[in-house]
This record gives C-alpha cells, structure tokens and sequence, in this order.
C-alpha cells in the first residue's frame, strides 16, 4: 500500500499525435512550399525549425495548429490511451493530463477537452489540467516529451520521465526516458512508489 501515486501526462507528442496531424495538415494547406519530415525535427519548437527553413513557414506552421479541428482531430498515439485507463484503474494511483495549451485561445482549450470527452470519455474530464506553467502542479511523475519542462517553481515535486518523440530522440538527456508507450511505463510508477 502506503501513500498514493499522482502521475501527470501530457498530451500533444505523447497521447495526440501533434506532430504528424501538423505534418499532414501543413502539407494539404501549403503543397507548394517545402516542410520538414519527421526524421528531420529537431527540437520541441515546429514553428522555430521552420523559420530557420524559410522566414515566411513560421507563420505558416502557426496557422495550422490554430486552425478550427486541429487539435480536435489529433490521432491518438499507440497504445496512449489504453495506458491512461489501465494508470486510472491502478489501486493508489491518479492520473491527470497535464497540458499546456496555445494562446491562440478560440479553439485549442474546448477541443482538448472535447478529445478527451471523446476518447476517454465524460469522467476523464476531471482528469484535465490546462497550465501553461507545470512546475506548479504538483505530481510524482510527468510524462512529457518537451526536453526542458520550465516555470516558476525551480525544483518541482515530479520526476519529469521524457517520452521519445521526433524532436527529441537525438539527445542525451538527463532524464529517464519512456521510448513509446510499448516500453515499460508500470516499471516507472512502480519505481515511484513508496
Ligand atoms: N506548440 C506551439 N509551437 C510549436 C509546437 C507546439 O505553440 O512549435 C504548442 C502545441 C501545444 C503546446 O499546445 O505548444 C505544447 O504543449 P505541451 O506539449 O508542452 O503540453
């Protein structure tokens, strides 16, 4: 037994396929300009590689994820779901999506809701946290595939776990890493508990 273990995942790169619905939407909308394949990202900011490709694509790449249904029409990514309802029947275990979203504010924040509702159902949405600051949530873990995880609280109570992502599989990072949700994400909580 003993006390309760609070994971916090995120969403986009680590349950919504952020990265390959931007991809296939930037493609449709912009088929004469180049893009960036997944084996070439590099680093968490999409909009800062394409800038670097060409000046003009960073605000192309912007409009795409502030479109209407972006974020709504997400895929999930393998086996993410199934893992969150597994953590949230675990015995001494919450699990909450911690996610920050765009400040582009007309659709992101209702269709991050609306994908849960969607795909993990009504009860889920008491699960979700919107922050743009995660060092303030307090957790035992975060799952996340954003290398660097800043705020205002210098040391937070979770042990961030970097979920393996296009943009991030080139690093050496200091943290664990979940290389998908194939790979062993009970041994992490397991690791966690006291
Ligand atoms: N995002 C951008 N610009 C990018 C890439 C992502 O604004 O170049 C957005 C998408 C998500 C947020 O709403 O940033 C990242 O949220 P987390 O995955 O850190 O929760």
């Amino acid at each position: 037994s003993g006390k309760r273990l609070r994971v916090l995942v995120d969403m986009d790169g680590v349950l919504a396929d952020f990265e390959g619905g931007f991809l296939k939407k930037y493609r449709a909308k912009y088929p004469e300009d180049p893009f960036i394949s997944m084996q070439d990202r590099r680093g968490f900011w999409v909009s800062t590689q394409y800038g670097q490709l060409r000046s003009d694509l960073c605000e192309k790449a912007i409009s795409i994820w502030e479109s209407k249904d972006f974020f709504m029409e997400l895929e999930p990514l393998p086996g993410g779901l199934e893992a969150v309802r597994e953590m949230a029947q675990m015995e001494n275990t919450d699990v909450f999506i911690c996610t920050s979203p765009i400040n582009h504010i007309q659709h992101c924040p209702y269709e991050k809701y609306a994908w849960v509702e969607q795909h993990l159902g009504q009860g889920f949405l008491e699960q979700v946290i919107l922050t743009r600051d995660k060092t303030v949530i307090s957790g035992d873990i975060l799952i996340d595939d954003k290398p660097d995880i800043l705020g205002v609280v210098p040391e937070p109570t979770w042990e961030h776990i970097l979920f393996t992502a296009c943009h991030n599989k080139h690093l050496s990072p200091p943290q664990k890493r979940l290389l998908s949700w194939a790979d062993d994400w009970r041994a992490i909580l397991n690791s966690r508990r006291q």
